[in-house]
């Protein structure tokens, strides 16, 4: 018979998410992903100036904090068909980079390696072969047995002291856990250093978006930096200097930390490139636009049909009519009025509640649809796009990522094998790689640009009378946004956000058909449904935004198993 799992609330994610699944013969048969609040901001914005959209879309989260920023200037800017100045784009650029680089270390240390990674287990490693391992793997400068050492020591006065702090409440000794005492002490090591590291690209988000989180440098229309080498004021050549320091220390720890652990853990754990593939059709958009209308970018996107890398249909500029004709939201099993998919120029966003029905709606989450499928979006699905495109970054870094796992696995990984939970892990760690280089470059080319004497960052928006549309896409951490605003007089008449998250925490459409996380948990072994790390282990590896997805509780108790999950 089959058994009911609620995993609510599922943490270590933005946001309040439920999981629901029915367990048979040990595997997942049914599953259900709702998001669990309400917060209402694509009605706020109705009737207000679309120049003040940006404002209130950025407090959508305060984990992608610059992303729905970002696209609400370009939906706008869009709109008018407005060209920022190659300064501003440039800035946008290294702010959006650093940002993606801050928040795919932060998910694979903070927000998932505690899945993989039982930290008790860390108490019995010998600090020597700890170090040596990692030695052998890397050159990361803090990998040495003194360090190892220490803060194995640091972690025996949490335990001994009965307060594991952040570390509490994970499940240690759980069956499912198979790294070595001293691969787990490897990772515990990273995992402090990798605060460390996050504070280094927020200070790049910091200088140039004046505070981090939630930016406040953007303009419909450009940025809000002046550049002025002789204003301590302005944006001078000693804080691009800084900039550069700090994009040079990430660099070091992308290749020697971030791309070696994610490597070692998912060889270790290589079985689980058998689970969680889920849905396959994958869509990203581009991004790091190159020129001053959006026509060229760093990096690429497009569409790819069931995993199948020769199908790859590129998007190629602002306003493609590709993603602009493709994009609808259902509310048939979404607490919100309607039922059939609407474009999200004419998309709604009234609520209606009812329960927790199966057959019904169950979620706040919409369900996003691109020419009438569900779609996986986030690093994954922009990877292979980039492989698909033959972009020369997302290649190499793909290489280096292989290199590491054949150091470790004595192989390297299929490219079938990333369609699954590791290979959205893996996938992460080679897209972080590709931004940092794409940072690096972006630093150079404002460098250069400046140096032509054109200090350009602003072109003055102007707002015609009548009704004008725009779309603005972005690619964000977890994947394709899109945010589409409708302008009459100039005020705003409708504006929806179609957010990474809602296209992965999707549920059913309405056609029925289940959203990415459903999908992905159908089959996945769960060996104690008491303790459900394996469903845990598939959605967590998604990067869950909740906050980003929707943009209450359910009293009525339904569940066999009900876990606070960690
Ligand atoms: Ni709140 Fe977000 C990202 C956006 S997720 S984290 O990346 O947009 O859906
Ligand atoms: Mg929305």
């Amino acid at each position: 018979m089959a058994k009911r799992i609620t995993v609510d609330p599922v943490t270590r994610i933005e946001g309040h998410l439920r999981i629901d699944c029915e367990v048979e013969n040990g595997k997942v048969s049914k599953a259900w992903s709702s998001g669990q609040m309400w917060r209402g901001i694509e009605q706020i914005l109705q009737g207000r100036d679309p120049r003040d959209a940006w404002i209130f879309t950025q407090r959508i989260c305060g984990v992608c904090t610059t992303v729905h920023a970002i696209a609400s200037v370009r939906a706008v800017e869009n709109a008018l068909d407005l060209e920022i100045p190659l300064n501003a784009q440039y800035i946008r650029n290294l702010i959006v980079a650093a940002h993606g680089i801050h928040d795919h270390i932060v998910h694979f240390y903070q927000l998932s390696a505690l899945d993989w990674v039982d930290i008790t287990s860390a108490l019995k490693a010998d600090p020597k072969k700890a170090a040596s391992l990692a030695q052998s793997l890397s050159d990361w400068p803090l990998n040495s047995h003194q360090i190892m050492k220490s803060t194995q020591e640091k972690l025996k006065t949490f335990v001994d002291s009965g307060q594991l702090g952040i570390f509490a409440n994970g499940y240690w000794g759980h069956p499912a856990m198979k790294l070595s005492p001293e691969v787990n002490l490897l990772a515990a090591v990273h995992y402090l250093q990798a605060l460390e590291v996050q504070r280094t690209a927020n200070k790049i988000v910091s200088v140039l978006g004046s505070k981090t989180p939630h930016i406040q440098n953007l303009a419909v229309g450009g940025v809000a930096n002046p550049i002025n080498f002789d204003s301590q004021a302005t944006l001078t050549l000693e804080r691009l200097m800084l900039i550069k320091e700090a994009i040079d220390e990430l660099g070091s720890f992308i290749y020697n930390g971030l791309l070696v652990d994610v490597a070692a853990v998912g060889s270790f754990y290589a079985d689980w490139t058998q689970h969680g593939a889920g849905i396959t059709d994958y869509l990203s958009v581009p991004d790091l636009p190159l020129d001053t209308a959006g026509t060229a970018f760093g990096m690429p996107g497009g569409f790819i049909k069931g995993g199948d890398l020769s199908t790859f249909q590129p998007i190629t500029r602002f306003g493609d009519p590709c993603l602009l004709d493709g994009v609808a939201e259902s509310n048939k099993h979404a607490w919100y009025e309607g039922s059939d998919p609407l474009h999200p120029f004419d998309g709604r966003t009234d609520p209606e509640y009812t329960d927790f029905q199966d057959d019904g709606k169950y979620s706040w989450i919409k369900a996003p649809t691109f020419h009438g499928q569900p779609a996986q979006v986030g690093p994954l699905a922009q990877v292979l796009c980039g492989l698909a495109s033959g972009d020369h970054r997302t290649q190499a870094a793909t290489d280096y990522f292989q290199d590491k796992v054949k150091a470790v696995l004595g192989e390297t990984l299929p490219l079938s094998a990333f369609h699954s939970t590791i290979g959205r892990h893996g996938a992460r760690a080679i897209r972080c790689a590709v931004l940092y280089e794409n940072l690096k470059e972006q630093w150079q080319l404002l460098m250069d640009n400046i140096a032509t004497g054109d200090h350009e960052t602003f072109n003055a928006p102007s707002f015609p009378k009548g009704e004008i549309r725009g779309m603005g896409f972005h690619e964000a951490p977890r994947g394709m946004l899109s945010h589409w605003v409708v302008i009459e007089d100039g005020k705003i008449r409708n504006y929806q956000c179609v957010v990474p998250s809602t296209w992965n925490a999707a549920p059913r459409n309405a056609e029925d058909a289940p959203g990415p996380y459903e999908k992905s948990l159908l089959d996945t072994p769960v060996a104690d449904p008491e303790l459900p790390l394996e469903i845990l282990r598939t959605v967590h590896s998604f990067d869950p935004c909740i906050s980003c997805a929707i943009h209450l509780h359910d009293t009525e108790e339904q569940s066999v198993v009900s876990v606070k999950a960690v």
